[in-house]
């Protein structure tokens, strides 16, 4: 459970060139500060949840204010609260923001940039970012959910790299270790199959996650199995694209952060997805059983 201390926690940016009065234009999630009321829009906000699609994002947070009986402001229901982009689309149901990341570490980095500057400027206080995924499985049956507890790089080191000027920067990745902790025990007082493990983040789907039916494969069978049981020896479970950037940049912020994601396949098995939409949609559905428990746990909805 959060600490006193962690409810009243504001987002703290770590740039000193940005003044707290400042004017800021959110370009890629369409907000302006001379435009929009940061602090009447998002100024409540205490969980802020991710995924890939749009469509998803909205259907969650449907599923959401269904789940939870969250009270829409009446004659508007559920709108898309940025509406001049179409990079992103957001759903603010209560106290809860529902935003799609799009597919990657640029994609998703541009948007926690942007949604940590909104949730400060917004004064937002107590704030949990979680992701909600789908990811590829190693030695894990499908439908299983993967709790992150660190993100491993395709090098399976525990940070993201980037160039910053030109030099090399590190940043270290991983979870709050309760958070994951407690998502965990959800998942397990409902009977949900669940694991806290490492997760391997690639910049590419198909030949970083060791995949032979890319467009392009330069590595044999023997070398694509070497490799997953490397990663699997390493403590990885799971595969996908985001939580490196979701855990480097949260931990760098002291913001509370977990990553979720649905196994859709054992990659010690195969590479092709081969499930059909309906299965991935009840799959998806483990992680909002688990995200709905953690909110109520949270008595945050009034
Ligand atoms: C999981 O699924 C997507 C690729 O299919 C990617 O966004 C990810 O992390
Ligand atoms: N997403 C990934 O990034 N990899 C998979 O194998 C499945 C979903």
């Amino acid at each position: 459970m959060a600490s006193t201390r962690d409810q009243a926690a504001q987002v703290r940016l770590a740039n000193p060139h940005l003044q707290d009065d400042r004017h800021d234009v959110l370009y890629h999630i369409g907000l302006d500060s001379r435009k929009h009321d940061f602090k009447a829009m998002f100024g409540d906000t205490k969980v802020v949840c991710m995924g890939g699609s749009s469509n998803r994002m909205k259907r969650l947070a449907e599923d959401l204010v269904a789940e939870l009986g969250i009270r829409l402001p009446t004659g508007q229901g559920l709108v898309n609260v940025i509406p001049n982009t179409d990079r992103y689309v957001m759903y603010k149901a209560g106290p809860i923001v529902c935003v799609n990341h799009g597919m990657g570490i640029p994609s998703i980095s541009i948007l926690l940039h942007e949604l940590a500057k909104l949730m400060s400027l917004a004064g937002a206080t107590g704030v949990t970012f979680i992701r909600l995924g789908t990811c590829g499985g190693l030695g894990l049956e499908p439908g299983t959910v993967c709790i992150s507890s660190r993100s491993l790089n395709s090098q399976l080191q525990s940070h993201l790299s980037q160039f910053i000027l030109g030099q090399p920067v590190q940043r270290e990745a991983v979870f709050d270790s309760d958070l994951a902790r407690e998502l965990l025990q959800l998942a397990s007082g409902l009977n949900i199959e669940a694991v806290s493990a490492a997760t391997l983040c690639t910049s590419d789907f198909y030949e970083e996650q060791g995949r032979t039916d890319g467009a392009i494969c330069e590595f044999s069978m023997e070398q694509r199995n070497e490799f997953l049981q490397r990663a699997f020896e390493a403590g990885v479970r799971n595969i996908e694209m985001e939580s490196l950037a979701l855990a480097a940049i949260t931990h760098r912020l002291g913001i509370r952060a977990a990553c979720m994601a649905v196994t859709l396949l054992d990659r010690f098995k195969q590479d092709q997805v081969q499930l059909d939409h309906s299965l991935i949609a009840q799959f998806e559905g483990r992680m909002l059983r688990i995200l709905a428990a953690f909110i109520r746990s949270r008595n945050i909805c009034g």
